[in-house]
């Protein structure tokens, strides 16, 4: 694929060839996975790009959209600024909506924007997310550019920043050339980027700051090189603020030299290329699965249960009765299974917290006292210094703990669970076997592979460490904060052995008193990892019992309105193989 026209092309053929599968599937009585056909084929046929603009406060995100845009509609200023998600999406007349947090979202005019999504004080605004329609071509072509808050600046927004990310299929990392990348840019790109399936661009922007200045710029590409090549991102450097001002007086050589034109070339080419066929993969292979399903499980038993009488049918819907019983007892079972390993894991992982924080008050003893403090700093830099080094010190700690300890019961945890839930599987399909009476292969299913991904372990214990974190080191400054001996040791000069106690000890203190809601955090963000893999299971199994009892029913149905249903089978089976074979011509292309 080369264009979004063909991309879009395409996807319609997909959408097609899913919903005919579909209604072939419910003629021989597929009923549930027909229907989840068709919600695949209706996500398929909304599912465009989402870009988001990611990064720490005052990058230029905004900024940078803004230039896409060619005028300043998003609010950009020098403090922390966006407070709500953003997106921007194709409209012929500009015009907002608004999604407030409470209530039915309402339209609105774009000139009032920075009152729905400007920070004001410290607050955002009641708001959940604005989308801003424009007459801008990118996003006519099925692009949607997400403007997101600031990372680090508030842990809440942060977290809105996060759960946006999970649903991109691109994301602009924006960094200023003017500084350096900073600890938590790192962590980020590393802890978040790295795991992510989605392209990854890294922006350095502000470049007219820099673009004088060779050393600089040297300085700048060497620094790039070290940290952010190794990662398979693509790297540019630009100006948003000379881009904007050049799109607002429509001056092209300007608008070459801010750098923007290049880099949204490659975005767009990344998504058409790339991207678009991920994006198809899923609900392609879904459809093969159905396809095969219809072939080899559904026929074979519609042309059977067409061959018995009425009388037949019906003794046999008697039986079936506490057999399907039995099989929903086994789904409710395989449910259990996973909710216990799930606490099993996060067992584990607390039983580390735990550990870590027995361990903290000497680690963190030790390692103070390497502090050294700045000469002829005043009593708030001295102040900010401490508590930095006490962040960064957490900060590091905690990502040692992830790797150490919660990775390896994570990866033990969701390899055990692999293990029985194989078995359960297998269980299952044996007894669905056993009631339909065909010799078929009921483990096309890709199910596991789907899910099993060997980098999901590493990523869930490196967001833990971060949720931790990110959780916790307001407490921990306002413990220090709270100390005597803080106040002592900025007005002296040097921090003694039992300083380093005290701030120790308010440290631990303060990992104690909000234990109860890291775990609750750690948990959710498990549960979150395995709903998806838990709910896939679950729907498969699901519509094996259904589709078993309605195959049966249209049976019954059939006989008692004596139609002649084999020609209604072999053209559904007929038409199963034909669809079958154009979904593999389209993987060609795709
Ligand atoms: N010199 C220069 N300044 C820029 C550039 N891009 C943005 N700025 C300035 O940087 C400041 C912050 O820009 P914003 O676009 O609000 O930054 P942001 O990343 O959206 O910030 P938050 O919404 O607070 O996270 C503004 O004062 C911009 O004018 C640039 O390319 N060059
Ligand atoms: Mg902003």
């Amino acid at each position: 694929m080369q264009t979004f026209k063909e991309y879009r092309q395409i996807r319609e053929r997909s959408v097609a060839i899913i919903n005919e599968i579909a209604a072939h599937l419910r003629t021989l009585g597929g009923e549930t996975k027909a229907t989840s056909l068709e919600m695949t084929a209706n996500t398929l046929a909304k599912n465009d790009f989402r870009i988001i603009f990611c990064g720490e406060f005052k990058r230029g995100k905004s900024t940078l959209i803004n230039a896409l845009l060619g005028q300043k509609s998003l609010p950009m200023k020098v403090a922390p600024c966006t407070g709500v998600i953003t997106e921007v999406k194709y409209g012929q007349e500009p015009n907002i909506i608004v999604h407030p947090l409470k209530g039915e979202a309402f339209p609105g005019r774009i000139e009032d924007l920075r009152d729905y999504i400007a920070i004001q004080g410290n607050d955002a605004p009641e708001v959940s997310r604005v989308e801003l329609f424009f007459p801008l071509e990118l996003c006519q072509k099925g692009i949607t550019l997400i403007d997101s808050p600031g990372l680090n600046e508030d842990w809440r927004r942060t977290q809105t920043s996060l759960t946006e990310l999970n649903k991109a299929d691109a994301v602009v990392m924006v960094l200023s050339c003017e500084m350096a990348l900073s600890r938590s840019e790192m962590d980020f790109i590393e802890s978040r980027l790295l795991h992510q399936k989605i392209g990854s661009f890294f922006v350095w922007n502000r470049y007219d700051a820099v673009w004088n200045d060779d050393q600089e710029i040297a300085a700048l590409r060497e620094r790039s090189q070290s940290r952010l090549e190794q990662h398979d991102g693509l790297v540019y450097y630009l100006s948003a603020r000379e881009a904007l001002v050049a799109q607002i007086r429509k001056d092209e050589a300007r608008l070459l030299k801010s750098g923007l034109p290049s880099f949204v070339d490659s975005l767009e080419q990344f998504l058409t290329t790339k991207r678009s066929n991920i994006k198809l993969l899923a609900p392609l292979k879904e459809a093969q699965k159905a396809a095969q399903y219809g072939i080899h499980v559904l026929s074979p038993r519609a042309y059977t249960l067409q061959k018995s009488s009425l009388i037949e049918l019906q003794n046999e819907e008697i039986a079936l009765q506490p057999r399907l019983q039995a099989l929903q007892q086994s789904r409710k079972d395989l449910q259990e299974l996973i909710d216990e390993s799930i606490e099993d894991i996060l067992n584990d992982t607390i039983e580390a917290l735990d550990h870590f924080i027995s361990m903290l008050a000497q680690e963190v003893c030790v390692a103070s006292e390497a502090v050294s403090l700045p000469q002829a700093s005043n009593r708030q830099e001295r102040q900010d210094f401490l508590t930095r080094w006490y962040h960064q010190w957490l900060r590091n700690a905690l990502g040692k703990v992830a790797v150490d300890a919660f990775a390896p019961s994570i990866r033990q945890g969701f390899s055990e669970l692999q293990d029985v839930l194989n078995i359960e599987r297998t269980k299952f399909h044996n007894q669905i076997r056993e009631i339909l009476q065909i010799e078929i292969h009921l483990d096309t299913s890709p199910l596991l592979d789907s899910v099993w991904d060997d980098s999901i372990p590493q990523f869930v214990a490196t967001a833990m460490a971060l949720l931790i974190y990110g959780s916790s080191a307001d407490t921990v400054s306002i413990h220090m904060l709270g100390l005597g001996a803080l106040r002592a040791w900025i007005a002296g000069t040097a921090i003694d052995e039992l300083e380093q106690i005290k701030f120790a000890q308010a440290m631990v203190d303060a990992l104690k008193s909000k234990r109860a809601a890291l775990i609750q955090e750690m948990r959710n963000h498990l549960e979150e990892h395995c709903t998806s893999m838990r709910n896939e299971i679950d729907n498969e199994m699901n519509e094996l019992i259904l589709d078993t009892k309605k195959q049966l029913d249209i049976a019954i149905a059939w006989q008692e309105v004596h139609t002649e249903p084999q020609e209604q089978i072999a053209d559904a089976l007929h038409n199963l193989k034909r669809l079958h074979t154009d979904l593999s011509e389209l993987f060609d292309d795709v």
